[in-house]
């Protein structure tokens, strides 16, 4: 019988849900966790690297709890907790820290652009995100981790920082793999489509969150950004136009080429139009799921109490395990 994977995928409750977070993440979570047993967490602690008001975090969190079993994850089959809630992701966050190097940690992109973004607050847990990222995916010997392309540097750098571990200390880890989705692992921003589409970008008009309505997610597909020569074809000189003809691939589930054919001599005003119907009738069940958890808090909480009991007990014996190996005393 072949072995049962273990998936480890996070989110960060850093705003809503884009469509560029289902596409390249969500989405797959649902299909890739009928592969074994699906751990999934809602990584508050990751959020807290930037400033939020209190109240909006723990709405966003339980939101983003919504999000992930309206997507189609099974709570019976699989765990959906919140990251503070499991105490280990902490705990091996900090002995992960002591096994990174700060060159390491300096060269990671993400840290760089929201640096920038954030330049009068770059605290050491902006810097230090990647090896609680390890933490996660480490704690729980995750054979694979679903995630977006601008993921892939700091699965790599998790993937570094256990075999060095295993290296000094024997095989304690199990060395994960990515897997990024071939079509839409980065879907662009729709203002600025040489930009990841991100929940936090502060113009609303870039991203589609996927609980919005109708209207708004084809107005706003109806003002993407494209060029002026009313082609469509998929080019790297091309890529407002690209991005458009990605998302309504994924969402109609034809080919790029099929998508590039079905649109040959028509108007952008016509193929935007259409792609944001695709979008907004296919996230509609998704939106209708939302909607009925987001009534129904007592089973949100039920569900990521429950995972969440689950999840420390998973935890603690990896955790206990490398604490062992690097000398602690056991209490
Ligand atoms: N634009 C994107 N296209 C495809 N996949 C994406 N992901 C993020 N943006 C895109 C994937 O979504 C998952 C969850 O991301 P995250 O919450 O851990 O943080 P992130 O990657 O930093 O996503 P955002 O939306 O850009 O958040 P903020 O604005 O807070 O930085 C990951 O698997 C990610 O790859």
């Amino acid at each position: 019988m072949e072995e049962q994977k273990i998936i480890f995928s996070g989110i960060q409750p850093s705003g809503t849900i884009t469509l560029g977070n289902y596409i390249g993440a969500v989405r797959n979570w649902p299909l890739v966790s009928e592969l074994g047993f699906g751990i999934f967490s809602v990584v508050d602690m990751h959020a807290i690297t930037v400033r939020n008001t209190p109240a909006d975090l723990r709405a966003r969190t339980l939101s983003t709890l919504a999000v992930i079993l309206a997507s189609g994850v099974d709570p019976e089959k699989n765990l959906v907790f919140i990251q503070s809630h499991v105490p280990a992701h902490a705990e091996l966050a900090w002995i992960l820290n002591c096994y990174t190097m700060f060159g390491e940690l300096g060269r990671m992109t993400q840290f760089k652009d929201k640096s920038k973004q954030h330049a009068d607050n770059i605290n050491a847990g902006l810097f230090t995100y990647p090896t609680l990222m390890a933490a996660d995916i480490l704690l729980y010997n995750t054979d694979l981790v679903p995630v977006g392309v601008d993921q892939k540097q700091h699965l790599e750098l998790a993937r570094n920082i256990a075999i060095r571990f295993n290296g000094i200390y024997g095989d304690v880890f199990k060395i994960p793999e990515g897997h990024i989705p071939q079509l839409g692992a980065k879907i662009m921003s729709l203002s600025s489509p040489d930009k990841k589409m991100s929940k936090s970008d502060p113009n609303p008009k870039s991203y589609i969150s996927i609980t919005e309505g109708k209207d708004s997610i084809i107005k706003k597909f109806k003002s993407a950004v494209t060029d002026s020569d009313n082609k469509i074809e998929f080019s790297d000189t091309k890529p407002g136009i690209s991005n458009l003809l990605t998302i309504y691939s994924v969402m109609t589930g034809c080919t790029v080429q099929e998508a590039v054919s079905r649109f040959d001599g028509r108007g952008y005003g016509e193929f935007k139009l259409a792609v944001g119907e695709a979008v907004a009738d296919g996230l509609e069940p998704l939106r209708q799921k939302y909607e009925y958890f987001m009534q129904n808090k007592d089973y949100l909480e039920k569900i990521y109490t429950e995972s969440a009991d689950k999840a420390c007990r998973l935890s603690y014996r990896m955790l206990s395990k490398v604490q062992k190996k690097i000398g602690f005393i056991k209490k």
